[in-house]
C-alpha cells in the first residue's frame, strides 16, 4: 500500500460536542500519523473552495455556512492507505446510514451535521492540505512503529 496523506477535519459540531480527543484518538490507535493539527476559524471563501465541487448541490449554501460556524480541527494523517481506511473509520456521509463503529455512525443522525470531513483521493488530499495548511505548519517526523509493523 503506498504511503498517502488524507486531509482529516472535525466540522464545527464534532468540537462543540467535545468528540475532538475521542475522534483523533481513534486515528492515533489505527497507527496513522499525524503530520499536522490545528484548531482554526475557517473564512466563508475557504469553504467555499474546499467543497467546490458541490457548487451546484441545493445543500451548498447550508453546507458553507455550518463549516464556518465555528471553530474546526485541521488534520494531516499519513500512512499506507490512509484515504481509504479513514473513509472507513469515518463512515458514510448520511450518519443515519453509517454503520456503528464508525465515526459518523456513533455520532450523528444528519448528513447536514456529520462531525467530520475525509479525503476521497489521493489528489484530493493533496489538494485539501494545499488548503487549509501553510509552508511550515506541518511536521516532518516518523512514528516508530516497532511495536505496530511486523517488518
Ligand atoms: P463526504 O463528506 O462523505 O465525502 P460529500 O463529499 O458527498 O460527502 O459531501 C460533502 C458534505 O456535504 C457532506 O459531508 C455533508 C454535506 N452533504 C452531502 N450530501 C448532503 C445532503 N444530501 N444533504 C445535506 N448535506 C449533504
Ligand atoms: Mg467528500
Amino acid at each position: 500500500q503506498a504511503v498517502e496523506r488524507s486531509y482529516i477535519m472535525i466540522k464545527p459540531d464534532g468540537v462543540q460536542r467535545g468528540l475532538v480527543g475521542e475522534i483523533i484518538t481513534r486515528f492515533e490507535r489505527k497507527g496513522f500519523s499525524l503530520k499536522g493539527l490545528k484548531l482554526f476559524q475557517a473564512p466563508k471563501e475557504l469553504a467555499e473552495e474546499h467543497y467546490s465541487e458541490l457548487k451546484e448541490r441545493p445543500f451548498y449554501p447550508e453546507l458553507v455556512k455550518y463549516i464556518v460556524s465555528g471553530p474546526v480541527v485541521c488534520m494531516v494523517w499519513e500512512g499506507p492507505g490512509v484515504i481509504a481506511s479513514a473513509r472507513k473509520l469515518i463512515g458514510a456521509t448520511n450518519p443515519l446510514l453509517a454503520e456503528p463503529g464508525t465515526i459518523r455512525g456513533d455520532f450523528g443522525i444528519q448528513s447536514g451535521r456529520n462531525v467530520i470531513h475525509g479525503s476521497d483521493s489521493p489528489d484530493n488530499g493533496e489538494r485539501e492540505i494545499a488548503l487549509w495548511f501553510k509552508e511550515g505548519e506541518l511536521v516532518e517526523w516518523t512514528r516508530n512503529r516497532t511495536h505496530m509493523l511486523a517488518f
